[in-house]
């Protein structure tokens, strides 16, 4: 018998129970089962074949306990670092090991990671209207729910679809299932003078307390962004998330020069190297990169420890593309990091939380990751067996010229 125990399988399961989700399970010498979420929406097979052709051959035989070894192996190992697919599928492979040494241990990950610094961890949700009226009554059902940080989304006249809106369900999903993904028209002068109305009557109806998010969805120029954060300045949002690609993050003081409208961006980032000058600069207040897409609890770690000197905050990212094993591994770090602020929570159908048992809950605003050894999260295979990969994409957004721009 080996002194450590042996990761021997790592297999990956492609399920769609009304989405589709990846996910990695680890299986160890011991008996030990480890999950890894690794869904990169519209991108989901790609990772699939990554971590099946590429990394789960590295695995077997591997000590699992050496999580950072593993880590630093498969980064600097694959020699072309960085991206989404590399660093979803190098999260999946952390987000597993972590839930197998908190089942080794018989300790919940939050508590190997420091333990709480806090009871519960703050989540916000989704209030999506097509006019203002729907947005109101949305607003107030989340608000009925407990939810005290929601993100307002509305539609924009002139335009027959938004990004965050739906126009018929009262819930949003934006991957449309499909072989070509959907095409939308986007106009931002007709967006720029709805928004802040829109957004200023959901606060005039909600009054002072509620937290109120808003996503701008990358859509913005830098001038058009500054101009967004000063006519919400009197809203007193949380956050005004990705006003620009940020791609270009020089232009974000630009932004910053003209309103103190707190920023967010990060939910496209793969690792601290893409948040480094945003947060060593102080452009934005919040980084929303996520516990898988930033390769796992490891790296989203480093990624709030380089925050916290800048007294940056740490609001990841959470919609229904990201599984609840995936929730689970950031409630974990949310509930044992300082600088954590806010947990995005958009919530699943409840098919979801069949396919995935998790410990996790919700509760009057906030959730909690619960105190089950490991990430607390099991994927029931048979049922997922039963839901196979659907093609479904993101939509993609033209001007009304024709012109390819940011969805
Ligand atoms: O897959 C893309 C979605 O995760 C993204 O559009 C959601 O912007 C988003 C958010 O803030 O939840
Ligand atoms: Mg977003």
């Amino acid at each position: 018998m080996s002194k450590h125990d042996t990761i021997v399988a790592a297999d990956v399961v492609v399920t769609s129970p009304g989405r589709n989700f990846v996910t990695l399970k680890i299986t160890t010498e011991q008996g030990l089962t480890g999950w890894g979420d690794a869904t990169l929406n519209g991108r989901e097979l790609a990772v699939a074949t990554y971590l099946r052709d590429h990394v789960a051959p590295l695995l077997i035989g591997r000590d699992p306990a050496r999580i950072e070894d593993t880590w630093q192996y498969l980064y600097r190992g694959a020699y072309w670092r960085r991206g989404p697919v590399t660093m979803t599928s190098i999260g999946a492979v952390d987000l597993a090991l972590w839930d197998i040494k908190g089942k080794t241990t018989g300790q919940p990950v939050h508590q190997l990671l420091g333990g709480p610094v806090r009871d519960r961890v703050l989540s916000y949700t989704h209030a999506t209207g097509w006019d203002v009226p729907q947005l109101l009554d949305s607003v107030d059902a989340q608000r009925e729910r407990g939810f005290r940080a929601v993100r307002a989304q509305t539609g924009v006249p002139g335009l027959d679809t938004v990004y965050g809106v739906s126009r018929e369900a009262a819930g949003y999903e934006p991957a449309g299932r499909g072989t070509t993904p959907v095409e939308e028209v986007w106009d931002t002068a007709a967006y720029l003078r709805h928004a802040p109305g829109a957004l200023a009557a959901v606060r005039d109806h909600v009054g002072p307390e509620l937290h109120l998010l808003h996503d701008a969805h990358h859509r913005l120029t830098p001038n058009e962004a500054a101009r967004l954060g000063q006519a919400l300045q009197e809203v007193d949002l949380f956050w005004l998330e990705d006003v620009t690609p940020a791609e270009n993050q020089e232009v974000l003081r630009h932004v910053r020069r003209h309103t103190t409208t707190p920023l967010a961006i990060g939910e496209v980032f793969n690792t601290v190297w893409e948040c480094q000058s945003l947060i060593t600069e102080q452009l934005i207040d919040y980084v929303r990169t996520c516990v898988t897409h930033a390769g796992g609890i490891s790296h989203l770690r480093r990624i709030a420890a380089l925050a916290e000197v800048w007294q940056v905050r740490l609001g990841p990212h959470g919609p229904s593309d990201v599984s609840p094993v995936a929730l689970a591994a950031s409630l974990h770090v949310g509930l044992s990091t300082p600088n954590f602020a806010i947990q995005e929570y958009m919530g699943y159908e409840p098919l979801v939380h069949e396919v995935f048992r998790h410990d996790w809950s919700y509760a009057d605003g906030y959730l909690h990751p619960g105190d089950a050894p490991g990430l607390g999260v099991e994927l029931d295979e048979t049922l997922a067996a039963r839901f196979p990969y659907e093609p479904a994409y993101l939509p993609v957004a033209r001007r009304r010229d024709g012109s390819m721009t940011d969805w």
